[in-house]
């Protein structure tokens, strides 16, 4: 796998963070050095299609990156019919992950789709499953409810939404004391401490982090009837929402 050695440079390090081929190519092992809890939402997310994707739906990873959420979806959904779109805005993403996607012999039943486009401008209709792993967080904060209510409107009833976030804590203290937990995380993967507030400064204004509260409500609000953390690992957050 190839290592994430971006913010090691100089040259990058002054940019806001972009998801560019420079990212893509090291993706895998970004996310799995730098998010807490990564590898469970991916299995997850999995264990979940075989139990919610019923016959003839769709099924949604919106901001789908290399497609490690689709790829777990149709490597576990049992029923038949079924369709995954992928969405990502990123060209370098969608070109990679169409490559992978040649090469893989899953599950022939279900068809995938890879759409290149911004999430906030597809059609979601039929969907008994929706994926937002860790994407949600990179819209502006005031068109997160649009987002989740086109979500919902397009949800079957009884559909499954999986939601992944960075967080505030609401305590400061506590807050505080998970940010250092998740530096220390990094650490402990082999970033050093100048890679990390850099990444931490590229991201500053990109990914803008709430709480879990603010989550839950805004669930409710956009119509989901049940919704709560299913994982949480220091300041990062994977919620299951029922429609
Ligand atoms: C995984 N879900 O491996 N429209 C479409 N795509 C977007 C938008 C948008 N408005 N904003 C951001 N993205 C994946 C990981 S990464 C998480 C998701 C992270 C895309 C962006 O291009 C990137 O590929 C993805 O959302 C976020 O389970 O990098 O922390």
């Amino acid at each position: 796998m190839p290592k994430d050695e971006i913010y090691r440079a100089g040259a990058v390090a002054e940019r806001p963070f972009e998801f560019n081929e420079t990212v893509a190519a090291v993706f895998p092992d970004m996310l799995q050095r730098s998010i807490p809890g990564y590898a469970a939402s991916i299995e997850a997310i999995g264990q979940l299609a075989s139990r919610f994707v019923s016959a003839d739906t769709q099924c949604y990873d919106l901001g789908c990156s290399l497609g490690a959420a689709t790829m777990a979806m149709r490597q576990n959904i049992v029923n038949k019919g079924c369709r995954i779109i992928a969405v990502d805005n990123a060209e370098a993403m969608v070109e990679r992950f169409k490559r992978i996607l040649a090469d893989d012999r899953g599950n022939p039943d279900v068809d995938v789709s890879v759409l290149q486009s911004d999430i906030r401008h597809i059609d979601i209709s039929g969907a008994s499953m929706v994926v937002l792993n860790y994407t949600l967080q990179f819209l502006p904060v005031a068109e997160r409810l649009a987002m989740l209510q086109k979500i919902a409107d397009g949800m079957i009833d009884g559909g499954v939404l999986i939601l992944s976030e960075k967080i505030v804590d609401e305590d400061p203290l506590i807050e505080q004391m998970l940010v250092d937990l998740h530096h220390q995380f990094k650490r402990r993967n082999a970033y050093s401490d100048l890679e990390i507030s850099r990444k931490r400064a590229a991201l500053e204004n990109v990914l803008v982090p709430e709480t879990l509260r603010a989550h839950l409500e805004r669930l409710r609000n956009a119509g989901f009837r049940h919704a709560g953390p299913w994982l949480r690992y220091f300041n990062f957050v994977s919620i299951l929402a029922i429609r």
